[in-house]
């Protein structure tokens, strides 16, 4: 790690605009934990982390961070560390036990008593209505590939709004589709653990749709400030043959555009759509459907961790891709430091990816939904959590940022990913992504120096904000 004695100027150096969001995020089933209390009913990923070999160690988000039940410890900690707000899921389950129908009040009560802890807090809540824990009925019943689940979204979505409209501000409908639709169907690395092309292809389009009319619902119920979160990464070819030339067009297809352009444009990329299509995988587009997704929204939430340099090649054995009819394509290990993901670390290609959706979405507010790194860290003999590793890559991206909103980017605010090391999906607890490390076997929360460093940011702006 490079900037390490350099780290307390470059905090200081670091400028925002005034009323910059600052927060950190979560997802309902890597931190709750209580899955089975107040009539909750079981998601996918409850089916699929029980399910052997599916995840490391078996491991599973029955009790994750526990926080359920510790959530007014939790809401202490973002006070204390100064954060503006804080980006959370609903977890459909608990809201409709069996996606539709019956709604579990209990469930509402829980989200409604967090809400109002946060705004007691004095800490704005962001809520996302679909952080990947599909209700296994509506899976039983073909789940994203079969078109009326996006229909009963909207409706999940609109039985939230009505419990929270009334304290919640901002909302977003979706976080992450591209992993929702190819890493749970395409490579099966994630819950419902499908890999077939076809499925993949029609999950896609079924949730994009679901974004819209869930954005529909939303509207019509007031809301003022509304987004969807997508997770990009900026994919380069490794050499100028033509094929990797190619290899990096269909996978930054598949990965960014496909998700980007039907919100901000109403339409699909062309060249995706005919790889699709050649891969025996087309998008069940129905009459009307683009006009849906493409509702208009108040801002875009972009979730950046890395970038990926691709070529043609022969796959690892095991490595199923998650990118459709690309089984002939590799991504390279990445030069320099790794976190323990095995993730790159490249500040700079953020300052151009938000300059790049910028570009594909001009007038669309960004806001930066996660970003964040994954690292060894344990509590020291002094009590402490130093992880000058991620501390390091907060800093360079947060430098990131301002870069980009000094060339011209419009990005109004800052997620850290997480607040709480959780459970990281198929990585299960190994991966410590937290500002906060959670001791996972008695539940004791200690800030690591990040979170402090940020702390310190966060305080600092707040002053120059109100001189
Ligand atoms: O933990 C995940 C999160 O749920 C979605 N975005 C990426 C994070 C790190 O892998």
């Amino acid at each position: 790690m490079t900037t390490t004695d350099a780290r307390p100027d470059l905090a200081s150096g670091l400028t925002f605009p005034p009323g910059f969001t600052f927060g950190a995020a979560t997802a309902a089933y890597q931190i709750e934990g209580a899955v089975d209390v107040d009539g909750r009913g079981p998601s996918i990923w409850d089916t699929y982390s029980h399910t052997p070999g599916r995840t490391f160690q078996g491991h599973t988000g029955d009790v994750a961070a526990e926080h359920y039940t510790r959530y007014r410890e939790d809401v202490a900690l973002m006070a204390e560390l100064g954060l503006s707000a804080y980006r959370f899921s609903v977890a459909w389950t608990r809201v409709l036990p069996e996606g539709a129908g019956r709604v579990e009040q209990r469930g509402l009560d829980f989200y409604r008593r967090l809400v109002d802890e946060l705004l007691d807090s004095g800490v704005d809540p962001w809520l996302t209505l679909y952080h990947w824990d599909l209700p296994q009925a509506l899976q039983d019943r073909g789940g994203w590939t079969d078109r009326d689940t996006a229909a009963r979204f909207a409706d999940y979505a609109g039985v939230v709004h009505d419990a929270l409209g009334d304290r919640v501000r901002h909302w977003s409908t979706l976080n992450e589709p591209m992993c929702s639709a190819l890493l749970g169907h395409q490579s099966g690395q994630h819950a419902p653990g499908e890999r077939d092309a076809v499925a993949a292809a029609r999950a896609t389009h079924h949730l994009l749709l679901g974004h819209g009319l869930a954005s529909r619902v939303l509207r019509e119920k007031g809301t003022e400030s509304l987004g969807i979160t997508l997770n990009f990464t900026p994919m380069h070819p490794a050499t100028g043959r033509p094929a990797d030339v190619d290899a990096a067009r269909r996978l930054d297809g598949q990965q960014n555009r496909m998700f980007l352009l039907p919100v901000v444009t109403g339409a699909y990329p062309e060249d995706v759509v005919a790889d699709l299509a050649a891969a025996g995988a087309p998008l069940p587009v129905q009459d009307g459907d683009l006009e849906v997704i493409a509702a208009p929204l108040d801002w875009l939430g972009v979730n950046y961790y890395f970038e990926s340099t691709v070529q043609v090649g022969t796959r690892p054995a095991g490595r199923p891709t998650s990118f459709i009819g690309a089984e002939d394509v590799v991504e390279l290990d990445p030069e320099g430091p790794t976190t323990t993901m095995g993730w790159g670390v490249s500040p700079e290609a953020f300052t151009r990816l938000l300059l790049w959706i910028g570009d594909h979405a001009p007038g669309l507010p960004l806001v930066v939904t996660e970003n964040g790194s994954a690292w060894d860290d344990e509590v020291s003999d002094d009590g402490a959590v130093h992880d000058p590793e991620r501390t390091d890559y907060l800093l360079r991206h947060l430098e990131s940022v301002t870069t980009a909103i000094a060339a011209g980017a419009d990005v109004r605010g800052y997620f850290a990913w997480s607040l709480l090391d959780n459970y990281e999906w198929a990585r299960g607890y190994a991966q410590r992504f937290g500002l906060i490390h959670v001791d996972y076997a008695t539940q004791r929360r200690t800030v690591k120096d990040s979170g402090r460093t940020y702390a310190e940011i966060l305080r600092r702006h707040r002053q120059a904000s109100d001189s």
